[in-house]
């Protein structure tokens, strides 16, 4: 069936897909004219496999049946989909690669909260498994800017409840479990013995799936698989809303797991994810791991798990992320690239071997197994490590400190601004950047300072405007950026960043040790009193 449509404003993907109100996804045509536009702007549909599913918020049930319906239409020979339409991000993207499929459509606002008044999004993926690159994300938009008809079969919803093979319009539809495959990927990548035998030692960890994708995952591998104790996966059933919870697995959103973790209960390893599952946190007993630290962590012991045991081919890390993997790499003799935020630029580094491990600070993590990041492969890397390394969380986190220095890092997030007024706070210090260098800041002396550009070394395409930063002569380093994921407003990312060489120094509690560079960020930028905010919403 034809239908006849008008563009509609503001389909312009962000640093992960399109993202918007749910109410908004929902109104007349706006999910069809997007996903049409998805399929015009690589090619057609016509013959190719897609991989659907989503993280089980709000409307994507309901969503998915719509793309169904329109990749029968379009042509489309085969659709593999997620029992009820779930699919993790990095189930996803390994679904894409295990079929061959040419590409794939995520439902999924990530971390943003559901429900009918909070957000949803779509997201495409390639034959790589990965988030499209800019190039086709620009294509996409450009259709969405002209598009006037899209294609739906006129036919009765698909059983997404029953596993197995169904047929609308003649375009064969896989309904699978969405767990199996992902599952299988994780065996091979890691020692399961060596982790199952620490779990019978009694080693105890709690794992919040935050009403999130993830937890029919973590339970089928951590409980079924590797003996972890019934009840170590906590808020484990998906949600439409996520129970009313923010899906964002951080110290402020997963605040009842942090309080455990430094209660005199604590577990041995205490582990969250996103509403999607491409995110993790790791908190150890009594000591949080920021990210940034957790990825250097994971790149220095690697070699320790089965699927790495060859070594790494290189890292890669987002450039707002801290310099602390640099160091291991540097140790480890392999190559480190700094990318703009945002996985699709990780695709190329891995897709031609540059990289085997990336990283962002944002809680993510992930290896060329996939081409997203990837929640539970992080926390099962974790581990692989400590049950062959056989200290704790902190002695590890410690260690690493003494060796390679520790990298004291935050990110302070102001949200919901009005969008002239954050624009404004990045205008004003972009101008201010070509005379910064030689002057005294705070203190601090500014050895360089830029607008962030990135040339990819495989297509040699270039993106430019990717963050300000400002580096100072003793390392220390400011960063500041918009984010690319809100629905409301803009959001100003401030990233502080100081590093102490040891061995004095090193256990300072993290906002004290960066108070200097904090105040250097707010000479430079005055982000508080041009936005009139006290302080930042969230500190990560
Ligand atoms: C944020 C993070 C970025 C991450 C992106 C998608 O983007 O900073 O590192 O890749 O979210 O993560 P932004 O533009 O808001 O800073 V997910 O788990 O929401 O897909
Ligand atoms: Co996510």
């Amino acid at each position: 069936m034809r239908v006849t449509c008008s563009p509609k404003d503001g389909q312009k993907p962000g640093t992960s897909g399109l993202r918007k109100k749910t109410k908004v996804f929902m109104s007349e045509g706006y999910l069809e004219t997007f996903v049409q536009s998805i399929f015009d702007a690589t090619g057609g549909a016509k013959g190719k496999t897609y991989v659907v599913g989503g993280d089980g918020r709000y409307f994507n049930e309901r969503a998915a049946q719509v793309i169904l319906k329109m990749a029968a239409a379009n042509g489309a020979r085969r659709v593999i989909v997620g029992q009820y339409a779930l699919l993790s991000t990095p189930a996803a993207s390994h679904l894409i690669r295990l079929n061959h499929a040419d590409g794939g459509i995520i439902l999924s606002a990530s971390h943003n909260p559901g429900g009918l008044e909070a957000d949803f999004g779509v997201k495409f993926n390639t034959a790589n498994g990965g988030p499209a690159p800019e190039a086709m994300t620009e294509a996409i938009h450009a259709r969405t800017k002209v598009i006037d008809e899209y294609f739906i079969a006129d036919a009765a919803d698909v059983n997404l409840s029953r596993i197995g093979t169904q047929e609308i319009g003649g375009m064969e539809i896989s309904v699978i479990d969405p767990v199996a495959d992902y599952a299988a990927l994780m065996e091979n990548l890691f020692d399961f013995d060596a982790i199952r035998a620490m779990f019978a030692r009694g080693f105890r960890m709690r794992f919040d799936a935050m009403c999130a994708v993830t937890g029919p995952y973590a339970r089928e591998i951590l409980e079924n698989r590797l003996g972890a104790a019934p009840g170590t996966v906590v808020n484990a059933e998906p949600l439409p809303d996520f129970g009313g919870m923010h899906p964002d697995p951080n110290p402020t959103w997963a605040h009842d797991l942090m309080e455990r973790m430094f209660g005199p209960e604590a577990p041995d390893l205490g582990a969250a994810s996103d509403g999607d599952g491409d995110r993790h946190m790791i908190v150890g007993r009594g000591i949080y791991v920021a990210p940034s630290d957790g990825f250097a962590v994971l790149a220095a012991n690697a070699h320790l798990a089965p699927g790495y045991r060859d070594g790494l081919k290189g890292v890669a890390r987002s450039m707002p992320t801290s310099a602390a993997v640099d160091r291991v790499a540097a140790a480890l003799g392999i190559g480190c690239h700094e990318t703009p935020t945002g996985w699709k630029f990780f695709g190329n580094l891995l897709d031609s071997g540059r990289a085997t491990l990336c990283g962002e600070e944002s809680f993510g993590a992930g290896s060329d197994h996939v081409r997203e990041k990837d929640g539970l492969w992080a926390v099962l890397l974790w581990l692989n490590i400590l049950a062959e390394r056989t200290e704790s969380v902190s002695e590890i986190l410690n260690g690493h400190w003494r060796r390679f220095g520790r990298n004291y890092y935050s990110r302070h997030d102001y949200e919901a601004l009005p969008s002239d007024v954050a624009e404004a706070v990045l205008a004003t210090l972009r101008a201010k950047l070509p005379e910064l260098p030689g002057q005294e800041i705070a203190g601090l002396t500014v050895a360089a300072a830029d607008d962030f550009a990135y040339a990819d070394p495989v297509d040699g395409s270039v993106s430019r405007g990717q963050g300000l930063r400002i580096v100072f002569t003793d390392g220390s380093r400011v960063v500041l950026r918009l984010s690319g994921t809100g629905t409301e407003g803009a959001t100003i990312r401030l990233y502080l960043e100081r590093h102490v060489a040891g061995p004095d120094g090193l256990s300072e509690e993290v906002q004290t040790a960066l108070a200097p560079v904090l105040e250097a960020a707010e000479t430079l930028a005055g982000i508080r009193s041009r936005t009139g905010r006290a302080g930042p919403d969230v500190i990560t």
